[in-house]
C-alpha cells in the first residue's frame, strides 16, 4: 500500500507523464500546424520540438500535423483559416497580425530592442502578454512568443552603406503599413508581398531585395539570388504561436494545459536554436558566396533619424500606454544592466 502511493506520488512528481494522459480530459486530437519557412529551418526544428512535447504530454493522444513552407498558405492565409475554424494552429510573424490586432505595431517599431535578451523580456512581460492577449477579441489565442530575429538587408544591385543607398532599390517588405512607410521613407520602393511569394519575386527580379535575419536568408536559400548582405539589424521580429479561438473555447483543461506547457518548452528551445544558429548563419552566408557589409553606427543613425517619424504614427496606433510602458520598461531593463 505504502509504496504503491508513494510510486503514485513520485509519478505525479515527474509532471504529466503517462498518468495525467489517462486520468486527464483529453481527447484524441489532430492538430493541423501551418508555418512559412522549410522544414530545416529554425521554425521548424521548433516546430518539431513542439509536436514531441504535445505528443508526450498528452500520451500521444494530441497529435500535430506541421505543415511548412507555407503550403497550407501565407501567414495571413493560414490566419484566416484559424479565425474561420479551418485550421487549428501556425506560427508566424507578428507583423502579418497587424491589420487583425493593430497593437502588434508595436513590435514593428525600428531599433526599438538592443537585444534578443531585452525582447524576451518585454515580449515575455506585462505588455507583451497584454498585447498577446488582445488576439482573444479578434478570433486568435496567442500561445508563446518565438525569436524570428534581428532584420539586415539583402539586394542583388548593390552593397548598402546607408540611408542614401535605399533610393532605386524595389524591395519586399511584410504586409503592413510600418515596414511599408519605414522603407518608403528610407527611398526605397517598398512592395508589400507575402513570404511565400519571395523566393520567386527575388529570382525573377520582380523586387531587387527584401530583409530577414540571416537564419532565415540561409534557410530559405536568399543567397542563391541575393549577392548583398548589409547589415543594418534594423528591427527585431517575433514569431507567435497561435490558435484559432474557435477550436481553442472547445478544447478542455487539460488539452489546454499540454498545449501551453508545449508552447513554452519549445519557446525556450526555439530562442536558444535561433540565438546559436545565427553566427554560424552569416558565416556560412559568406562562404557561400554573399557580399556583406556592416553599416557604420553613423549610418545606423543617420537611418534612425530619417525613420523616427514612423515612431509617431505607431504610437498613435497602438496607444500612448502601451507606447510608453514599453519604453519605461526598455529603461528599467537598461538601467540594471
Ligand atoms: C514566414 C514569415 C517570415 C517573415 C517575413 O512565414 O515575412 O519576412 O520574417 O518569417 O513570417
Amino acid at each position: 500500500m505504502k509504496l504503491k502511493a508513494l510510486f503514485l506520488a513520485a509519478t505525479l512528481a515527474a509532471g504529466a507523464m503517462a498518468l495525467p494522459a489517462q486520468a486527464a480530459d483529453i481527447q484524441t486530437r489532430l492538430i493541423r500546424f501551418g508555418y512559412g519557412l522549410n522544414q530545416d529551418s529554425n521554425q521548424g526544428r521548433a516546430v518539431q520540438v513542439f509536436a514531441d512535447e504535445v505528443a508526450k504530454l498528452s500520451g500521444g493522444k494530441m497529435k500535430i500535423r506541421a505543415v511548412g513552407a507555407a503550403a497550407l498558405g501565407s501567414d495571413i492565409q493560414m490566419q484566416q483559416a484559424l479565425i474561420g475554424g479551418a485550421q487549428e494552429m501556425m506560427v508566424g510573424s507578428t507583423a502579418t497580425l497587424v491589420g487583425i490586432t493593430p497593437e502588434m505595431a508595436l513590435w514593428d517599431t525600428p531599433f526599438l530592442f538592443n537585444s534578443g535578451e531585452e525582447a524576451d523580456q518585454v515580449l515575455d512581460g506585462k505588455t507583451g502578454q497584454a498585447i498577446m492577449h488582445k488576439l482573444e477579441d479578434n478570433g486568435l489565442v496567442g500561445l508563446v512568443y518565438w525569436e524570428n530575429g534581428f532584420r539586415n538587408l539583402t539586394n542583388s544591385q548593390k552593397p548598402v552603406n546607408g540611408p542614401e543607398d535605399f533610393s532605386g532599390l524595389k524591395l519586399r517588405v511584410m504586409q503592413n503599413n510600418v515596414f511599408l512607410e519605414t522603407f518608403q521613407r528610407l527611398g526605397a520602393n517598398a512592395v508589400p508581398l507575402p513570404f511565400s511569394e519571395l523566393f520567386t519575386a527575388l529570382e525573377t527580379k520582380t523586387v531587387d531585395g527584401q530583409e530577414n535575419p540571416y537564419n532565415t536568408i540561409l534557410s530559405s536559400k536568399f543567397y542563391e539570388v541575393q549577392k548583398y548582405l548589409s547589415i543594418t539589424n534594423h528591427v527585431y521580429s517575433p514569431w507567435i504561436v497561435t490558435a484559432s479561438k474557435k477550436w481553442w473555447d472547445g478544447l478542455s483543461a487539460d488539452e489546454r494545459d499540454v498545449l501551453l506547457k508545449a508552447a513554452a518548452v519549445s519557446r525556450d528551445f526555439e530562442r536558444k536554436d535561433t540565438r546559436a544558429e545565427a553566427d554560424k548563419a552569416l558565416a556560412q552566408l559568406k562562404a557561400d558566396g554573399m557580399q556583406v557589409n556592416t553599416v557604420s553606427p553613423e549610418a545606423v543613425q543617420k537611418m534612425r533619424e530619417t525613420i523616427a517619424p514612423v515612431n509617431a504614427q505607431i504610437e498613435k496606433s497602438v496607444g500612448s500606454d502601451l507606447w510608453n510602458a514599453v519604453q519605461a520598461q526598455l529603461k528599467d531593463i537598461r538601467k540594471q544592466s
